[in-house]
């Protein structure tokens, strides 16, 4: 387990972050699975399991893997606006035959209704949960604001996957590790400046909205990736990760850094127990 004095190196030094260390490291003490949201304990379906059975009426079914950044995504929505739910983890890295007839591109995350009907990729699942379901608007009502996120994400689709390149090429080429960091702060370093230009502690405003939980699950893997440093050169957005730590959905849905670090390393060696480390 990593103890406090790496957490150190790792994160932003506030109190605040402290704290949070601190609560995280409590109760991975415990079991993993008090800092992995509303996911179960059972293994990930696999190549030859059953298919699940129709999903029961009044309740969304959500197909997740527990380390994927998109399922994530759709978790923090369920969580922020308390959408009652069914959870099945699948493993995508050997997939259940019978989960391809859901969505053939085999991606988590995919919902299911009780009427039959399936909704993926990350951005229109999230988008549906959103506009079926009451509680907190998520999305703008404004077109013009609610276009600014879908832009705004766009931009961050150009970002995110530097941080995969940076892994790869990183035991191999050290220089050109270095290269993609660098790459990856200077466009880490745009979305600073969108935060100082609104004025607002958020992307979208004053409130955690969408484009904030669709960009947080990469963030939260920051220390995997060994990028955490960038936020020190990222004054505004460093603010914005301090308070995202302290969102009620984002503390459900976390999981324990070295959790996401133990998943990563089997992932990376195409080892398919990788979806369910530290159950
Ligand atoms: N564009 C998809 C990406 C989802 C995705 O890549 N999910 C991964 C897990 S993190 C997956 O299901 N991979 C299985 C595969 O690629 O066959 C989205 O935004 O939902």
């Amino acid at each position: 387990m990593l103890d406090l004095l790496d957490w150190d190196q790792c994160y932003p030094t506030s109190s605040c972050s402290k704290l949070i260390l601190l609560w995280f490291s409590l109760t991975s003490l415990c079991s993993h699975s008090l800092c992995v949201g509303m996911t179960t304990k059972e293994r990930s379906l696999a190549k030859g399991s059953p298919a699940p059975g129709p999903v029961p009426e009044g309740i969304i079914r959500v197909y997740s893997m527990r380390y994927c950044p998109f399922a994530h995504r759709a978790r923090l929505v369920l969580a922020a606006k308390g959408i009652k739910h069914d959870l099945i983890n699948i493993n995508t890295m050997n997939k259940p035959e019978w989960f391809l007839d859901k969505n053939p591109f085999g991606m988590v995350p995919t919902l299911e209704n009780s009427r039959g009907q399936v909704i993926y990729e990350s951005p229109i699942v999230c988008d549906y949960l959103d506009e079926v379901y009451p509680g907190k608007n998520l999305t703008p009502k404004d077109p013009f604001q609610k276009a600014q996120q879908k832009m705004l994400l766009e931009h961050f689709n150009k970002a995110w996957p530097l941080l995969f390149k940076i892994v790869s090429v990183k035991k191999n080429n050290s220089e050109e590790a270095s290269d993609l960091k660098t790459e990856f702060l200077e466009k880490l370093m745009k979305f600073d400046e969108v935060l100082a230009k609104k004025k607002s502690p958020f992307f979208g405003g004053n409130e955690v909205s969408m484009i904030d939980y669709m960009m947080w699950p990469f963030f939260e893997r920051f220390s995997v990736f060994e990028v955490m440093d960038c936020l020190n050169k990222t004054l505004h957005v460093n603010m914005w990760y301090e308070l995202m730590m302290q969102d009620p959905a984002v503390q459900a849905e976390c999981t324990h850094p070295e959790v996401l670090l133990g998943f990563f390393k089997l992932y990376t060696q195409g080892n398919p127990e990788a979806v369910d480390y530290g159950i």
